[in-house]
């Protein structure tokens, strides 16, 4: 089983690796001495693999004292330091999808097309595996076919669903599938949200009012908001995340479409630049696509 899960992380992350390890180790295995044109070029792949400006000097400049402070003289022992620096940026804690405590709400944000929905139903079925009682809220409102793509996810996870009429209040969505959660006793009320308002201020209103709902309906709960960020984006999805933290706090992300990106290296920079743990990450469209960050298994499938 584990050796599937990791397969796939590995597989997933085909893209990433030609784009940044072997060139990685091609330009390394080339060199002859440890000096600035070798970190000059390092320095290139690291920008050009999305790890963005900011992480990569910081990355930059550990593995400079790394290789300083054990006095290492090959280019072909870079690698390893490398891959202690990113080890020790990502951290060593494991992530999980279960609930801290019980009842929760997960509140599921991002832009559209991010891949929100599609995480939202491999989470249900992932719970729903381990045991939880898990219902879903189609809080995104904005078209209909949003709450017949969750209502299809719904299916496939067999769990339930609460849902309105296309353009109904999203909050009173919220407060309905709140009222069924507390009546059926479910572990993990799991919310879809828009991602398509046009504007800051709309999507601040929106998040705003669904929390307070949360607030004063459901008082007791442990609340989680996961953040979507879809790692083709690249750089964007920094940039979003920042916006984000802006209207509310996140707890954690889910990064996907790790598989078929050469962006990979994004993971690095969202941990450095935002301090905000990736939690999940995304590395297919099928139902068990989906898979719990584990730092130290992302850099030795990298490597
Ligand atoms: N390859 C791949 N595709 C994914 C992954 N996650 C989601 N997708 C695809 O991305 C597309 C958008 O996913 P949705 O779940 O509809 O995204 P959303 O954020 O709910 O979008 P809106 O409801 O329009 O805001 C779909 O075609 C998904 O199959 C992933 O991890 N890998
Ligand atoms: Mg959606």
């Amino acid at each position: 089983m584990f050796g599937g899960f990791f397969d796939k992380l590995k597989k997933g992350l085909t893209k990433t690796k030609d784009n940044f390890t072997e060139k990685i180790t091609d330009m390394l295995s080339g060199a002859i001495t440890i000096d600035d044109d070798l970190y000059e070029e390092l320095e290139e792949i690291l920008i050009t693999a999305d790890i963005g400006v900011e992480t990569t000097l910081y990355i930059i400049e550990k593995l400079k004292e790394k290789i300083r402070e054990n006095k290492i003289k090959d280019p072909n022992l870079v690698n390893n330091c490398l891959k202690e620096v990113i080890v020790d940026i990502l951290g060593e804690e494991n992530s999980t999808i279960n609930p801290k405590e019980t009842p929760e709400v997960m509140l599921v944000i991002g832009v559209n097309g991010v891949g929100k929905t599609t995480s939202i139903g491999k989470i249900s079925a992932k719970l729903k595996n381990s045991g939880y009682k898990v219902l879903m809220a189609a809080a995104d409102t904005f078209r209909a076919a949003a709450i017949d793509q969750l209502e299809v996810w719904s299916n496939r996870a067999s769990v339930d669903i609460i849902k309105h009429q296309e353009g109904s209040d999203p909050a009173a969505v919220v407060f309905d599938a709140v009222q069924a959660a507390k009546a059926r006793k479910t572990d993990v009320l799991i919310c879809d949200t828009a991602g398509r308002l046009h504007n800051k201020k709309n999507l601040m209103d929106e998040l705003g009012k669904i929390n307070r709902v949360i607030d004063r309906e459901f008082s007791e709960v442990h609340r989680e908001t996961l953040l979507v960020l879809d790692a083709t984006t690249g750089q964007n999805a920094v940039e979003q995340a920042k916006q984000f933290m802006e209207v509310c706090p996140i707890d954690g992300i889910i990064l996907t479409k790790l598989d078929g990106t050469a962006k990979g290296g994004i993971v690095i920079s969202i941990k450095h630049s935002l301090n905000i743990p990736v939690k999940l990450i995304g590395v297919g469209e099928g139902i068990e696509d989906l898979q719990e960050f584990n730092p130290r298994e992302f850099v030795e499938a990298l490597f």
